[in-house]
């Protein structure tokens, strides 16, 4: 596996020279991704960059998002979700459009692709295994025969030495994507599996219908942020349909000033096809969503009442 430090990008290059660079450092890394399935990339964000989205994300990290309090989503006991991340810092939007990602991009799928996901998390310590080897799921696998190709852009924001990503070189574009048995596992190779610990700071890009999964144990907290990018044009599975999962990006205005007609097109600028108009999500919200909200609406209505009282009070004894 490349060595992180091998390439560095040099900003100090003639236009025409930096172009041609940027272009045989694509050929190899995609030829990389092509061969392994995964290809970690030069440190392509600066120092700056890097602190900017980490304070950002860690913003949203505080506490769970609730009413008018931002913040990220728990649906489930191990991971902090934080949504649609291109809306938190300039430099999540640089990294998606970044030269050098989209020349691998191109050359891996092809001029159609967009971005289609942003998101992170925050993995919390433990040793229980609770995301087993998989490869992503996404298409329609009951109308689609050809393996789509799908790519994830990953970055760590935390240094990361346990729990890191795991991933068996080569598996790419063998199998439609699915959760392993435990028969499929058993069956592994250890010789393929890569794991990559790394610094913060640290981006690949892996072919999501490879055999990966986060590793355990996770003895600190790990961030990460991973991005998808595939043909928004391929018919999406029903369970992510229903969820509204792959819906348009959330954009931040402040963030898109210097976008070329290209980065429009990853972002999906004015591209309808998943949208879904007056989307509700189908299941219950739980009763414990409903004893929250009766509980603020209380606590309001106090607080109100607390206000007139005071006023009233002042008035009588005409204090200021
Ligand atoms: O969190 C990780 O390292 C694994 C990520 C993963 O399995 C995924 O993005 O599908």
């Amino acid at each position: 596996m490349r060595n992180v430090k091998e390439i560095s990008l040099n900003p100090n290059q003639p236009a025409d020279q930096a172009q041609s660079w940027l272009g045989s450092q694509a050929d190899h890394l995609a030829a990389e991704l092509e061969t392994n399935g995964i290809v970690v990339l030069p440190a392509i964000l600066g120092t700056e960059q890097l602190r900017g989205m980490q304070s950002a994300f860690a913003s949203r990290l505080r506490r769970m998002r609730w009413n008018n309090f931002e913040g990220f989503q728990k649906t489930e006991h191990y991971r902090h979700m934080v949504e649609d991340v291109l809306l938190l810092d300039q430099g999540f939007v640089d990294l998606a459009v970044h030269p050098l990602v989209k020349q691998i991009l191109a050359r891996y799928l092809g001029a159609k692709y967009e971005l289609t996901e942003a998101k992170g998390w925050k993995s919390l310590p433990t040793k229980y295994d609770f995301h087993g080897w998989h490869g992503d799921t996404w298409y329609d696998q009951s109308t689609q025969q050809t393996i789509h190709r799908e790519i994830k852009l990953a970055m760590y924001l935390t240094d990361v030495r346990s729990g890191a990503f795991k991933f068996i070189k080569g598996s790419h574009r063998q199998r439609h994507p699915h959760n392993l048995k435990k028969a499929e596992v058993r069956d592994l190779h250890s010789s393929d599996v890569i794991e990559l610990s790394g610094n913060a700071g640290t981006v690949f890009l892996f072919d999501t219908s490879a055999i990966h999964r986060q590793s355990i144990p996770i003895l600190e907290p790990r961030q990460a942020i991973f991005y998808a990018y595939h043909d928004p044009d391929v018919p999406i599975q029903a369970e992510d349909i229903a969820y509204y999962r792959y819906h348009p990006l959330l954009l931040n205005a402040a963030f898109l000033g210097d976008l070329a007609a290209e980065d429009r097109r990853i972002l999906g600028f004015g591209n309808k096809t998943n949208f879904q108009p007056a989307f509700e999500r189908g299941d219950q919200a739980p009763l414990i969503y409903e004893v929250f909200q009766a509980a603020d609406s209380a606590r309001l209505r106090i607080k109100k009442l607390h206000e007139r009282i005071t006023m009233k009070l002042r008035r009588t004894f005409r204090l200021t």
